[in-house]
């Protein structure tokens, strides 16, 4: 990653997440600035753009990403049992996963980071040349609905569900649940709706309020929602709940909110 924030002059600097958290070497993420001019309208995509200044775009477009990401690294080293797989799935620039092998004390245990960006897969592959976990960490530039999920501990979707169509969700809940050890967990963090329509709109606005705090512009907020709209589809707490139930797993609550985000917690029981 090179260090390129020489251009970021923002008034409101945000929390970047650092190295203490990732184990990465000391350099600085590009700004965002994707959506500062107006531009035809166009669904997101996880292109080289995106990659490019994804560290600063996630840090300031997600209310304690940080937080997760070091709570993640917290929760792994509870639950990664010798011999298992940690997934990662969507991983865009690793984040989960070297917060995972930052904070789990033992060795005896495999990352696999996926996602089917290979923007994002190349830029993870360069930042992990250096890294002291690299053999810990297994890459695959993949679709997560087609891959082998076996013998995990610890599953990580950290803001990835939401990007896949509705109705492929059970499926893949389904294939994490089948192949987690008994006793593992299943992290899921998500932006959320919420059935009442006032509170909804109220905490939308508190999150745009969040990211204009952050930096962005009103510009930058429409425009990036709108190119979302048809690509980020966020459901209910309840239905989530609902569907990692009939996934399988034996409880699941949430361990974080903030505003329209959260992050939940699914066990595998011992006898599912
Ligand atoms: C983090 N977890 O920093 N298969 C594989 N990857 C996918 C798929 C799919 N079907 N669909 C989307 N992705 C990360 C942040 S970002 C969240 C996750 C965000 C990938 C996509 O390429 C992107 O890298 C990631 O999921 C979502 O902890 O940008 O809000």
């Amino acid at each position: 990653m090179k260090n390129e924030l020489a251009h970021n002059t923002q008034i409101n600097s945000p929390t970047i997440l650092g190295p203490q958290h990732t184990g990465l070497a000391m350099t600085s993420p590009r700004q965002d600035r994707i959506y500062a001019h107006a531009q035809p309208a166009q669904d997101f995509v996880f292109d080289d753009k995106v990659a490019d200044v994804f560290t600063d775009m996630i840090n300031r477009s997600v209310p304690g990403y940080a937080t997760i990401l070091s709570m993640i690294g917290t929760l792994a080293d509870r639950y990664c049992t010798p011999g298992s797989n940690v997934y990662d799935l969507g991983c865009s620039l690793g984040g989960a996963s070297l917060a995972v092998a930052h904070h789990v004390s033992h060795k005896d245990y495999t990352i696999v980071a996926v996602d089917n960006s290979p923007a994002m897969i190349s830029r993870l592959d360069a930042a992990l040349t250096t890294h002291a976990d690299r053999e810990r960490i297994q890459t695959i530039c993949a679709d997560i609905g087609e891959i082998d999920i076996h013998d995990a501990s610890v599953v990580v979707l950290n803001f990835t569900l939401q990007f896949i169509p509705v109705a492929r969700r059970s499926a893949l809940l389904k294939r994490i649940h089948d192949g987690m050890r008994p006793g593992g967990i299943l992290i899921l963090s998500e932006k959320i709706r919420f059935p009442d329509a006032a509170l909804n709109e109220l905490l939308i606005e508190m999150y745009h309020q969040f990211k204009q705090v952050q930096g962005y512009s009103q510009l930058e907020i429409s425009q990036k929602r709108s190119a979302l709209e048809n690509v980020l589809i966020p459901e209910s707490i309840a239905e989530h709940k609902a569907r990692l139930q009939a996934a399988g797993f034996s409880s699941c609550d949430t361990w974080f909110q903030c505003f329209n985000f959260t992050s939940m917690i699914a066990f595998r029981g011992a006898d599912s």
